[in-house]
């Protein structure tokens, strides 16, 4: 394709205005755009930047002058617009989760490579300069084989029995929430990571706030253990109700001979732990391996951060449109991935037991 991406945005909200800056930033055309309602999609036409009018959801998702179809939609309305759009033969890029259950993700995984699409679901925090900077290293073997994965995902913004959103509601939000909305980031960010892939699982929920002006069913938090197919074992808390953290995503890669630690709220640095020294290493390192060198355009102290992850990752996804192939773009299967991880939480929370993780699908390594 010679001349510029059309690109079709479905869903406004925050996440729908981190999209629409990153499809104009890569150069190409925002062409059209559909919110909630009919006065929203008029508004978001101006705001967003949008060439042509607004529509409604399965306008966008099928109209002749959209190339590819973003889906920010809340979550419950994902599966039938993809499918919607693939049919029509668009590329997709679907926000996380792909769908509210495995079935459905595994079905769009099938009919996104029957239609020979781009299929990329946004699990952006892999774009950071500082882990790509620390997948290398793993792979270079500078920690040696890692032995413990651990870490957290915290925020804050439901802590509150007056906070509420649709992601509280199961036939919006899906029967998981704070690990389908984040605990799916970090299982894919050190999978992504390290190499390992989680093998089996055993899960706890804790919904905390049972009350927030109508019953609450979906977990405010979770705990995991899990175990690797690289011998690793690891841990990882989850929560929507930590005061305080507002979007600590946190990992520690610990190797027989390093450990390398990435904090998503202070991204421009890494750090390496080993028994006789530490350091911190700065984006844009001269010891970062050339291949992670790519996601660093800024010079170091100038602060890259999550537009930019986001930027980076449109622009990955319109390569591989224009026939590319660029490293590690999270793919729909990525996305089938996470919901069958999401499920076996949920399984094992139910019943107590160690759960396996089903499947193959992973576009990583
Ligand atoms: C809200 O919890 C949210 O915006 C998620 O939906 C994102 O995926 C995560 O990156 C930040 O938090």
């Amino acid at each position: 394709m010679s001349r510029p991406v059309r690109a079709g945005l479905i869903g406004t909200g925050f996440i729908g205005g981190v999209h629409a800056h990153a499809v104009r930033a890569s150069g190409n055309i925002l062409s059209r755009v559909a919110g909630s309602s009919p006065d929203r999609s008029a508004a978001a036409v101006g705001r967003l930047g949008a060439a042509n009018g607004p529509g409604t959801a399965e306008e966008v998702a099928t109209a002749d002058d959209v190339d590819v179809v973003h889906i920010c939609t809340p979550n419950h309305l994902h599966a039938a617009l993809a499918e919607l759009a693939l049919k029509a033969g668009k590329h997709v890029v679907c926000e996380k989760p792909l769908a509210t259950t495995s079935a459905d993700a595994r079905r769009l995984t099938g009919l996104a490579a029957e239609a020979g699409v781009v299929a990329a679901v946004p699990f952006v925090y892999r774009y950071y300069a500082t882990v790509r900077d620390a997948r290398a290293r793993i792979a270079g073997g500078e920690t040696g084989p890692l032995r413990l994965l651990h870490g957290s995902y915290l925020q804050d913004w439901l802590s509150d029995s007056a906070d509420t959103n649709w992601r509280v509601d199961p036939a919006l939000g899906g029967a998981s929430r704070t690990f389908a909305d984040i605990g799916v980031h970090w299982c894919d960010l050190v999978e992504f990571t390290s190499g390992h892939r989680i093998t089996r699982l055993t899960a706890r929920t804790l919904t905390a706030v049972g009350d927030r002006g109508g019953p609450v069913s979906t977990e405010d938090a979770a705990t995991i253990m899990f175990e690797t197919d690289r011998g690793a074992v690891g841990s990882l808390v989850v929560s929507q109700i930590s005061p305080g953290r507002k979007n600590r995503l946190w990992f520690s890669l610990d190797g027989a001979d390093a450990s390398l630690s990435f904090d998503q709220e202070l991204p421009e640095t890494l750090w390496k732990g080993m028994r006789e020294h530490t350091v911190v290493i700065p984006r844009g390192s001269s010891t970062t391996p050339g291949s992670a060198r790519a996601y660093s355009f800024l010079p170091a102290g100038h602060p890259q951060g999550y537009q930019d992850c986001f930027d980076s990752f449109v622009a990955d996804v319109y390569s591989a449109i224009r026939g590319g192939s660029p490293e590690g773009l999270p793919t729909f299967a990525d996305g089938l991935r996470a919901a069958r991880i999401t499920e076996a939480v949920l399984g094992s929370a139910d019943d107590g037991r160690w759960t396996a993780i089903g499947g193959e699908e992973g576009t990583w390594s």
